[in-house]
């Protein structure tokens, strides 16, 4: 095999992949409306009491402790989660509730947006790409309203549009078994360390609009990061960089003591 064999293999692979998500997509949000919840599997139910604990936690505000304490054993839990392709609850379009600015890290007001450039970095066999806007829009437009969850205490209802992830890593896919993937605003203002399984996650958008309108610069124009199975710290605004690696990248909020997976 030469290295565009497989690089070829590996983008197949995905692209089965997430044909398969999509799949459940449908068979998942079909249970969702009938049940509330979502069991999906065995293991789902042998997690779920620690899941609902998680939960019930964080509902109290602030931190929530057992996640600062348990990082491994969330990770695990999440994990198993994804494994049974566990999906975020998605809402009708009369529960779209006003979207709220939080955390202006990295953003600059008087950044123009008509500069911006994504930067892939680590894709197998390639030298790093430079994408537009418009590159990222050729992708397939999907659309979702989902809760947004800040673990300040708050949670809003909000409509993405956006490009899936996984269809971008389809197309600049990162060497086969990469573990993470970091993405950074301009000059590192902010960051976040995510693992391949959210990012492989069909719910997962690099998202340009916000409540069907584009995003505005306290939103992360002209593209974010809109991941309903993590808490809002992960959804990082305005990213300039992708990034694949093996080591579990850094963390802006996982930095100050929050934690690192931050799953919900
Ligand atoms: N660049 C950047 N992205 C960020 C933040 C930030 O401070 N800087 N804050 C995060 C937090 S804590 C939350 S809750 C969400 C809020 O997104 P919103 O302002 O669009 O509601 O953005 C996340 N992404
Ligand atoms: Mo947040």
């Amino acid at each position: 095999m030469t290295d565009d064999d497989i690089i070829i293999a590996h983008a197949d692979a995905l692209r089965k992949a997430i044909a398969e998500n999509d799949v459940n997509v449908d068979r998942e949000v079909r249970r969702l409306s009938r049940r509330g919840f979502i069991v999906a599997g065995a293991a789902a139910v042998a997690a779920y009491g620690g899941w609902k604990f998680l939960r019930l936690a964080s509902r109290e505000g602030d931190v929530p402790w057992p996640l600062r304490r348990g990082l491994e054993t969330n990770e695990k839990l999440s994990e198993t989660y994804f494994r049974t392709a566990r999906l975020s609850r998605t809402f009708p379009a009369s529960a779209i509730t006003n979207a709220r600015i939080n955390g202006g890290v990295g953003l600059q007001p008087n950044y123009d947006p008509a500069n911006w450039r994504l930067r892939v970095e680590g894709i197998a066999g390639q030298p790093p790409a430079t994408l537009t806007l418009s590159d990222v829009k050729s992708f397939p437009r999907r659309d979702m309203t989902t809760e947004l969850r800040c673990i300040e205490g708050w949670s809003i209802v909000v409509h993405w549009t956006g490009t899936r992830l996984a269809d971008l890593m389809a197309k600049f896919s990162p060497p086969s078994g990469t573990r993470y993937v970091a993405m950074e605003s301009p000059g590192r203002g902010y960051y976040v360390g995510l693992d391949m399984l959210s990012c492989l996650h069909p719910q997962t958008l690099l998202a340009y609009e916000l409540n069907g309108a584009p995003l505005t610069w306290q939103h992360g124009a002209p593209l974010r990061l809109a991941m309903p199975v993590k808490y809002g710290y992960k959804q990082i605004k305005r990213i300039e960089t992708i990034r694949y690696t093996d080591v579990r990248p850094a963390d802006f909020w996982g930095d100050r003591g929050y934690d690192w997976y931050a799953g919900h």
